[in-house]
């Protein structure tokens, strides 16, 4: 239903945004009220394309008939059902579908209600998994430099983007990091994945010669790192990790929030990279962002591990008031219908040749120093500013908005990951108006 922006309220001080320059926005704000398509609408009436699928998980768009009919008949018929020691069906559909699209091996599903709570769930899993089998002294964690996995106290602990934690005190213990794969000396423009790099997955060995392998639960990666500015794995280091894990027993776990249902032009990146994690971390895409949800898969290996014991006893002790929410269920299994039924993921791959060109045809405006990309996502890499860090990005997203297009800044770095169902005028058209920004930015 499209807005005149009469809602739009006149006091803002309220609400303390997340992940948000707060006293910038209440003085000039971006306020959306209506979407549809490729396209919101803002409160002063203009249209603005959406680049980035809402904060990169409105992958089929915006008010998708079938997903927005779901959640009415679910709502009327069943709005809450307890998910402790009761069920409902519609959780039960949705996990079947779930791990039927998977890749093979990943055969059950838990719920959670956002990406972060699929980090720590992971994560719990891994370290009761090897207490299960009598490996109880495998503890530590191994996440990344420059990791994104959300933002409670797991995730900010095994990820590596240093705002996200300094100021949050010491973090979960027995934790380290391998090392991020950005290498802009040896890998800038390159299309799809870099070629150098590989070796870096090598570090795994080193920190399992400091700790003892029998000591380290599992590494924690995403198999493209989204939020830190669009890092793609080198070619061969994802297979290398793979194979250091299983050597030395350590659980993989790739993070696919933003991964994901389509963004690389395949339901997942396992699936697009050929590489088998323990487990996968899933949210976003899951329900096309519209009811939050999130969710775990796991092997039946490590399943398993935990039905033992009398039957009456609870296996894992570990589930939120809202896993397998009905509405969240409901929107995921009419979600996934849309990308089934529209042909989404092969459609962001027939267009990821096209939407590559038009990325690198900003090659050479002023400040761009890097470009990337690999499906339906996009990176433009600017020259920070001599002293002041980000904020040419920041002027960059605030121009794009008022010029009409939604993008989104990590630092000087411009992210771009739009609905799948964008066609190629609309690429034409937010790519030129990117170009136009770019060369007014100072
Ligand atoms: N893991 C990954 C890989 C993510 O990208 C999370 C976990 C956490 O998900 P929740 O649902 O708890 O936010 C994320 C989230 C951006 C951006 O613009 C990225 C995320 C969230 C908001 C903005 O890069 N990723």
């Amino acid at each position: 239903m499209a807005s005149d922006g009469k809602d739009a309220p006149n006091d803002l001080s309220a609400f303390w945004m997340p992940f948000t320059a707060n006293r910038q926005f209440k003085q000039a704000p971006r306020m959306l009220v209506s979407a549809d398509g490729m396209y919101y609408q803002s409160a002063d009436g203009r249209q603005v394309m959406d680049g980035t699928a809402g904060l990169w998980c409105c992958n089929a768009g915006h008010n998708r008939p079938a997903i927005v009919q779901a959640i009415r008949d679910q709502v009327g018929q069943l709005d809450y059902a307890p998910a402790f020691q009761m069920g409902h069906p519609k959780a039960f559909q949705l996990a079947s579908v779930l791990r039927d699209m998977a890749p093979a091996g990943m055969e059950h599903v838990f719920f959670t209600n956002s990406g972060s709570e699929a980090v720590e769930t992971a994560l719990k899993i891994a370290i009761a998994y090897h207490r299960a089998r009598g490996e109880g002294a495998r503890t530590r964690l191994i996440g990344r430099e420059r990791g994104y996995h959300g933002v409670n106290f797991g995730g900010i602990s095994v990820g590596g983007i240093v705002t996200n934690r300094k100021v949050f005190g010491s973090l979960l213990t027995g934790v380290d990091h391998l090392p991020h794969t950005h290498l802009p000396q040896h890998n800038a423009f390159t299309r799809g994945q870099p070629e150098h790099g590989a070796h870096l997955a090598d570090d795994l060995e080193r920190i399992v010669a400091l700790h003892g392998a029998e000591t380290i639960a599992a590494v924690i990666v995403e198999p493209m790192a989204g939020s830190t500015g669009v890092l793609l794995p080198p070619k061969g280091y994802l297979e290398r990790l793979r194979h250091i894990c299983t050597k030395h027993g350590i659980l993989l776990i790739f993070d696919e929030v933003i991964t994901g249902f389509g963004r690389l032009g395949s339901a997942f990146a396992a699936d697009h990279f050929g590489v088998q994690p323990d487990m996968m971390c899933l949210a976003k895409g899951l329900t096309n962002g519209v009811v939050p949800m999130g969710a775990v898969l796991a092997t039946g290996a490590i399943h398993d591990a935990f039905m033992q014991g009398p039957e009456h006893l609870i296996e894992l002790f570990h589930g939120y008031t809202y896993s397998g929410n009905p509405l969240a269920s409901a929107a995921g299994l009419a979600t996934l219908a849309t990308y089934r039924n529209e042909g989404l993921f092969a459609r962001a791959a027939e267009l990821a040749p096209y939407w590559q060109e038009a990325l690198h045809s900003l090659r050479g405006l002023p400040h761009v120093i890097d470009i990337r990309n690999m499906g339906l996502v996009g990176a433009i890499e600017l020259e920070p500013i001599a002293g002041a860090p980000a904020r040419r990005g920041f002027a960059a997203f605030v121009k794009a908005f008022e010029a009409g297009i939604l993008i989104r800044t990590t630092g000087d770095i411009i992210a771009l990951s739009p609905p799948l169902i964008i066609e190629k005028p609309h690429i034409d058209s937010l790519i030129g108006s990117l170009a136009d920004v770019l060369e007014r930015l100072d």
